[in-house]
């Protein structure tokens, strides 16, 4: 019998609002690895709720330390490295630590750049931890930016963001850092009413798009749905064109299930129901 992949999954769990943990072990089970969750915090709800006294927000960057020396008394061995949302500055360093420590020969380390949305930074994410969010991402094999992500790891106006595929493209061979990393780029559109992602393979050299149907609304925790999925794709031994292909599918299908349903946008998006879509 073949053991599961084991991924370290370096992320918040948000209590209400699905995202972050609460999407990304489902998924990875579903998909067939075994994720070991190490979480940076502790929300009653994600940040995109309106703020209150009453919001927790638990930091839990001393217990990453701890918890990341334990496991290497465990002798634990990591076949991807995954992280996302960050609950502080100082958890850069941790996880390059973690890095120096569990990342093995044939370890894929995944960035998800988690830093905003809609052209503006999330309220936790101070300019600091955007620089050093770009330094753990330097690091990476692989990084899952949306467009925000992508013009603050380049240094680039939102605004200016291209539309055209050759200017896209551009934008994907600089974020591989001349080839070194791969890049899957999301919330790209080439066409009215269709949008997907546009990605480079560094082990190909090339780049290339895959789209879907554009549902007509915007829901949190769709990029961490879509590069939970792209993992488990890709932990299967699957291409990386092949787990966007999937990502972008899966992903398009939770949002219009969703909208039929017609739940609040800042619940999420319902892909408890598609779960079963991706169990091979
Ligand atoms: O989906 C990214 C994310 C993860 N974790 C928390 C968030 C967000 C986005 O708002 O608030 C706590």
């Amino acid at each position: 019998m073949e053991t599961a992949p084991r991924i370290a999954a370096i992320q918040d769990i948000s209590g209400f609002g699905r995202c972050s943990m609460t999407v990304v072990l489902p998924v990875l089970s579903a998909m067939g690895s075994q994720c070991c969750p190490l979480l940076t915090a502790s929300l009653s709800a994600h940040t995109a709720f309106p703020p209150s006294q009453n919001a927790v927000f638990l930091d839990l960057t001393a217990q990453m330390e701890r918890t990341a020396a334990y496991w290497g008394e465990l002798g634990v061995r990591f076949d991807a490295i995954y992280s996302g949302f960050l609950g502080s500055v100082n958890q850069v360093r941790i996880i390059e630590g973690f890095y120096r420590q569990f990342r093995g020969e044939g370890t894929l380390v995944l960035v998800d750049p988690v830093m905003g949305d809609g052209g503006r930074p999330y309220r936790t994410c101070t300019p600091d931890l955007c620089a050093k969010m770009g330094r753990l991402a330097d690091q990476a094999d692989c990084i899952t930016p949306n467009w925000t992500e992508a013009a603050l790891l380049l240094g680039e106006d939102y605004d200016s963001r291209p539309t055209e595929e050759e200017g896209i493209r551009s934008w994907l061979e600089r974020l591989s850092l001349t080839g070194r990393r791969s890049v899957v780029l999301t919330g790209v559109s080439l066409a009215e009413g269709k949008v997907g992602a546009g990605y480079f393979d560094r082990t190909t050299g090339s780049t290339g798009f895959f789209m879907a149907r554009q549902e007509p609304a915007h829901f949190p925790g769709t990029g961490d749905l879509f590069a939970s999925v792209l993992l488990g794709a890709l932990m299967r031994g699957e291409s990386l064109p092949g787990s966007v292909e999937r990502a972008v599918k899966f992903v398009q299908r939770s949002v219009a299930h969703t909208l039929q349903v017609g739940t609040p946008p800042l619940e999420g998006v319902q892909f408890e129901p598609m779960l079963r879509e991706l169990i091979r």
